[in-house]
C-alpha cells in the first residue's frame, strides 16, 4: 500500500509519530484529533496514500466505505449513534493535512458544527 515519506498521517500509521489509535484495521485506522472540536473528536484515515477524499473518490471509491463503516464503529464504540463525518477537501475548505482523512464529531449539539 502507498505511504508518502513526507506525510504526517502516514508517519503516524507507520508508528514512526506516535498517535492515539482508537481502532488499526487493514484498510483503516483512527486515532484521536490532537486538538480536538468536540467531546469526541477521532480522525478516520485509509492507510493508503491519498491527498484528500476528492483523489480517494476518483482513485479508490471503496475506500468511503471502509471509512464510513470504521466511523460508524468508532463513534458507536465512544457510546454515540449520532456523529458528524465530514471531510475538509482541499485548502480552500480548511484541509491542513494533505491525507485523506474524515473527522468523526459527536458529543455535544452539531449546530455548532454547521458553521
Ligand atoms: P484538516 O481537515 O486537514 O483540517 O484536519 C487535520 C486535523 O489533523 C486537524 O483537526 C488537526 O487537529 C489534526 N492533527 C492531528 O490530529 N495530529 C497532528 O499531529 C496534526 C494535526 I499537525
Amino acid at each position: 500500500m502507498s505511504a508518502d515519506p513526507d506525510c504526517l498521517f502516514c508517519k503516524i500509521i507507520a508508528g514512526e509519530i506516535p498517535g492515539d489509535f482508537v481502532h488499526r484495521g487493514e484498510r483503516t485506522v483512527a486515532f484521536r484529533d490532537i486538538n480536538p472540536q468536540a467531546p469526541v473528536h477521532i480522525l478516520v484515515v485509509p492507510r493508503g496514500h491519498q491527498p484528500n477524499a476528492a483523489a480517494t473518490a476518483a482513485d479508490d471509491a471503496a475506500a468511503f466505505a471502509d471509512i464510513a463503516a470504521t466511523a460508524r464503529a468508532v463513534a458507536a464504540a465512544e457510546g454515540y449513534d449520532d456523529y458528524r463525518l465530514v471531510f475538509n477537501t482541499g485548502a480552500g475548505a480548511g484541509q491542513t493535512v494533505f491525507h485523506t482523512h474524515g473527522h468523526v464529531l459527536a458529543g455535544r449539539s452539531m449546530d455548532e458544527h454547521l458553521a
